[in-house]
């Protein structure tokens, strides 16, 4: 359990990369810790959302985080938002038959950004984006609304920094589509949950959910970077006892995640009942945070989380 742990937070050991971090158990270790394990860690599976206008392929990767692959139905051009795993990334781009040109990046944490050099290495020619020159293999450094196509899709950016300064979140659409849009919301956005603020502040939080992303259309797919819908529903389950919808959700995503099935996507409606950090201006959040104001509500919840004990059930 140690050992996962270390794994599991990651993304905070950024300067190490992977490698070192893998490192820290010794093979014949990591080998026993499996052989105990495995009867009740499932093998994450993939999963693919289909729409007319797009397809959107969650991978999993690492312990907890998902790729995703965005395909354009109309060009059949594909881009791989936080390739972490590159080898995986090529198996799928095959499978489907598709032309990879875009990396999209949404931070710059080793657990998101770790695979762009080699990405690019094994498909040359690919534009790699994000919003900070932290960003391995960056080629373009991309600011709030700047938008560019994925064949006949949009991509808008949307700046998000807190969790890291140069977070971007990226929302696709295509036009005239009756199906709704894509977000992929990197470390900003889980969910049931928001990312820490290692890099920013409650205010910050706030204008990220509530005024951008919470101001995206209802149906929009909320794509996050990692699956951590089980424990961040136990801690909204903390703040709002009471929430029925938080419960309901709770179960659904237990029975998920025991089948190695992810809990993702949801939509930025949903998130709207079960999500603390999306529900600041709510009297029962607020109550619960002891504040009035939604800004102080957040800083509240997220030092809370940060020292939550995450109950078994
Ligand atoms: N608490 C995380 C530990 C890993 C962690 O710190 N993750 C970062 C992203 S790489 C984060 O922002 N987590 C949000 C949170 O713990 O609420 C978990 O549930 O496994
Ligand atoms: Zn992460």
């Amino acid at each position: 359990m140690f050992y996962r742990s270390l794994v599991a937070s990651a993304c905070t050991l950024g300067v190490l990369g992977a490698a070192a971090t893998y490192k820290i158990a010794p093979a014949h270790v990591q080998a026993a810790l499996l052989h105990k394990e495995a009867p009740d860690i499932p093998i994450r599976k993939s999963l693919l959302v289909e729409q007319s206008d797009m397809k959107v392929e969650l991978l999993p990767a690492l312990t907890d985080n998902y790729m995703y692959l965005l395909i354009d139905e109309e060009s059949k051009e594909a881009a791989i938002i936080d390739p972490v795993e590159p080898v995986k990334v090529v198996e799928a781009i095959r499978k489907h038959g598709v032309r990879l040109t875009t990396v999209l990046t949404t931070h710059h944490h080793w657990d998101h950004a770790g695979g762009n050099e080699k990405m690019v290495r094994l498909v040359p020619g690919l534009t790699v984006y994000g919003g900070d020159d932290r960003v391995d293999a960056l080629t373009k450094k991309v600011k709030h609304s700047n938008t560019f196509k994925v064949g006949s899709l949009t991509v808008k950016c949307l700046f998000t920094p807190c969790h890291t300064t140069g977070h971007i979140c990226y929302l696709v659409t295509k036009d005239n589509s009756t199906e709704p849009p894509a977000v992929f919301t990197g470390d900003t956005l889980f969910v049931a949950g928001c990312g820490k603020f290692f890099e920013g502040t409650a205010e910050q939080m706030y204008r990220a959910l509530i005024d951008v992303l919470g101001r995206l259309p209802p149906e929009t797919r909320v794509y996050c970077g990692h699956e951590y819908t089980v424990n961040n529903l136990k801690f909204a389950r903390n703040v709002e006892p009471d929430n029925e919808v938080i419960k309901k959700k709770l179960a659904w995503a237990k029975e998920k995640v025991s089948n190695g099935e992810p809990t993702i996507p949801s939509t930025v409606a949903e998130e709207f009942k079960f999500n603390p950090f999306m529900r600041v201006k709510e009297k029962s959040v607020q109550e619960h945070a002891g504040q009035n104001d939604p800004v102080e509500t957040m800083r509240s919840l997220r030092k809370e989380k940060d020292g939550f004990r995450v109950p078994k059930d």
